[in-house]
């Protein structure tokens, strides 16, 4: 149900204390601010929210829920092919969210049927290599989501075949529905992967599988070998999974966002270093951490033996 924040506001005054409501009413944000979630999560109550204010896209659908952000991919009856519009709604929203400080996490997800079946084939059957070259054909596509610093989980049910994989690889944990299907076909269209189809799959699945599928076309993962090969890392019934999902998102998005972000920033150094640096970096964000408000809450509050309260600082 969608609701504005003073609708909010006046639902929760009754339940929460005066200065959380006060504090959130001196705000005025795109996504319920955090004292206004704070206020709900002490009340115990639950909430999904959506933007009043959020742009008009015509093939995603955001959402927030507390400080998850939810992006689904709406362009059904081409079972979410990846078209330059879906593309460009999509990184605008990420971007969006990217910068939104009552947002710590993002979910994407597709429909039931297909997470994405790829690129638009039909959009791009004619170009020509000098105008993808020229243009950088996928380069800018994939441009917002590598550089993200909030943590993304793609929800993938059904089909995630060519680029449609390629976008779940790019985030940062993957769940599946138990009818998820994960393929690269692109050889069988005359062409490769393109946006990291080879890199990524060949270090989660390893070269043997990762050739298999990529040089047939036709040798798919389901969702529970997806998940034995390390590519997945739950699998849950298709209709619980965007649920899962999201739970996994506010876990991470309870966290202090600056520790969430070097994490994040570290794990991904793996795939860029050799290990002496990516040890080494490590090291060094580690100590950083100590330079933050959320590590002496967060050690504090341990030794307390209380819960603590991240400010993201
Ligand atoms: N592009 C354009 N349209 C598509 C695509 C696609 N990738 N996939 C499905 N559609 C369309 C179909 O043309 C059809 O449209 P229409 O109703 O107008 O004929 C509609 O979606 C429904 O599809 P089907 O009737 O084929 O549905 P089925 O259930 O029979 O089959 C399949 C589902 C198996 C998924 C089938 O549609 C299929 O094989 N799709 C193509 C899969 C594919 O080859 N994907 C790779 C594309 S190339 C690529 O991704 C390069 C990567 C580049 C990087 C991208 C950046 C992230």
């Amino acid at each position: 149900m969608a609701r504005d924040d003073n609708t909010i506001l006046s639902a929760l005054k009754p339940l929460c204390t005066r200065s959380a409501v006060t504090a959130a009413a001196t705000k005025s944000t795109r996504a319920p601010s955090l004292a206004i979630y704070n206020a709900i999560r002490n009340t115990g109550y639950t909430f999904r929210y959506v933007s009043t204010e959020s742009p008009s896209y015509k093939m995603i659908k955001t959402e927030t829920q507390g400080r998850v952000a939810i992006i689904t991919l709406d362009r059904p009856k081409a079972l979410n092919a990846l078209c330059s519009e879906l593309f460009h709604e999509i990184n605008d929203a990420l971007a969006k969210f990217d910068n939104d400080g009552a947002i710590g996490a993002v979910v994407l997800t597709g429909s039931e049927r297909a997470f994405a079946a790829g690129a638009d084939i039909k959009e791009m059957k004619d170009t020509e290599f000098i105008n993808n070259y020229k243009s950088n054909f996928l380069g800018h596509w994939v441009e917002q989501i590598s550089k993200m610093r909030k943590p993304i989980l793609a929800a993938v049910n059904g089909y995630a075949l060519g680029g449609g994989c390629e976008l779940a690889m790019m985030c940062d944990i993957i769940y599946a529905g138990e009818k998820a299907v994960f393929g690269q076909p692109e050889i069988s269209l005359g062409t490769i992967p393109g946006a990291g189809g080879t890199q990524r799959l060949t270090r989660a699945v390893g070269k043997s599988k990762a050739m298999e599928m990529i040089l047939t076309g036709s040798v798919n993962l389901d969702a529970h070998e997806a998940k034995s090969l390390g590519l997945v890392s739950s699998v849950f019934p298709p209709e619980k999974l965007v649920e899962e999902t999201i739970k996994t998102a506010a876990r991470i998005a309870s966290k202090g966002a600056v520790a969430v972000q070097m994490a994040k920033e570290a794990v991904n150094h793996a795939y860029e270093l050799n290990l002496a640096s990516g040890l080494h970096f490590e090291r060094r964000l580690f100590q950083a951490t100590f330079a933050t408000k959320d590590q002496k809450e967060g050690m504090s509050a341990f030794a307390e033996k209380r819960k603590p309260t991240f400010t993201h600082e």
